[in-house]
């Protein structure tokens, strides 16, 4: 089996392939042969002698150059930059595995995002810059997650990761989905499985509002003018999936007619987002470029996934 490997990444040094991932993936297969490569016209050049390729984007037209091509697996979890023609168009298209183990990380981010707003500790660092022992200020500001309703809207493999997060302080979850679920087993009195029709009843309850909701037509403007109207002003709000289920000037319109008040975006609808977005100047928002899953072991993460899954679906068996 021939392993080509292009995973480099034009801005996030720990998305990059590194020597120990390909002694990791060779040491695992060592009938294969796991070649990476830094650049894509390189990566192309080979391409042909491929049967597995590993990669944060693929073109279609790439896949002229494929004859043996049997599997790409990326490591991203959002469906969005492989882009092969649809299986009406006929041919046999190699099997697309994505990433599954983003789960952790994101809700790392989202609950320390969480920590930093109830906890109140950007304004003990404000205090701080002025050498003021606030106490009465800061003690008034601190609240905690116990108890709290979070609801988290698209409750896969993810919000299940940040639902689960959450409950070890106790909160009480909701996830929500299109299609019916198993509950996960830490599950506990109060938690619950809703669908999008429950949202007009779930958000004025709501004290976290967590989207991590992949993107297309199916998640597009789902969250509308009207439902984000039904915040209750101390919702704090946290998107880690995709920019498309609202329109950002309707979340800026919820932010400053104090429908929110705080809310963590590490993901737009515009990326980069432009310099001239308001988003930027409204206080209570806490902007990330995209880097929820962002971790050093995330490519040691990925290699072990991947690995356990050739082994699995006995790719490569034929070494
Ligand atoms: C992903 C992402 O899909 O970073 O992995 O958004």
């Amino acid at each position: 089996m021939k392993i080509h490997v292009f995973l480099t990444h034009p801005h996030v040094a720990c998305w990059n392939f590194q020597d120990r991932h390909r002694d990791r993936l060779q040491a695992a297969f060592p009938d294969s042969r796991v070649v990476p490569f830094l650049h894509s016209r390189d990566f192309l050049a080979e391409l042909e002698q491929a049967d597995v390729a590993v990669v944060w984007y693929f073109k279609r037209e790439w896949l002229a150059d494929a004859p043996d091509l049997k599997l790409i697996s990326t490591p991203a979890a959002g469906r969005d930059w492989i882009d092969l023609p649809g299986e009406d168009a006929g041919g046999n298209l190699p099997a697309v595995w994505h990433g599954g183990f983003h789960g952790s990380m994101m809700a790392e981010s989202v609950v320390g995002a969480a920590l930093h707003f109830v906890k109140a500790f950007a304004f003990s660092a404000e205090m701080q810059k002025k050498r003021k022992w606030a106490r009465i200020k800061v003690s008034e500001k601190i609240e905690s997650l116990y108890r709290t309703r979070v609801t988290v809207l698209g409750f896969g493999r993810i919000g299940q990761a940040i639902g689960a997060a959450f409950k070890t302080f106790g909160s009480c979850v909701t996830g929500v989905r299109r299609t019916a679920a198993t509950p996960p087993t830490w599950f506990e009195a109060g938690d619950q499985i809703a669908t999008p029709d429950d949202l007009q009843a779930l958000l004025p309850q709501t004290d976290h509002l967590v989207l991590a909701l992949p993107g297309g037509a199916e998640t597009d403007g789902l969250l509308t003018r009207e439902l984000l109207d039904l915040l209750n002003g101390s919702v704090c709000f946290y998107n880690v999936g995709r920019g498309n289920p609202y329109r950002e000037e309707d979340l800026v319109r919820a932010l400053t007619h104090g429908k929110i008040r705080h809310a963590y975006l590490d993901v737009f609808d515009t990326e980069p987002l432009p310099e001239e977005s308001p988003l930027w100047n409204i206080d209570k928002v806490l902007i990330q470029p995209h880097l929820s899953a962002a971790s050093p072991q995330y490519l040691d993460l990925y290699v072990e996934e991947l690995i356990e899954r050739l082994r699995k679906e006995r790719f490569g068996a034929a070494g």
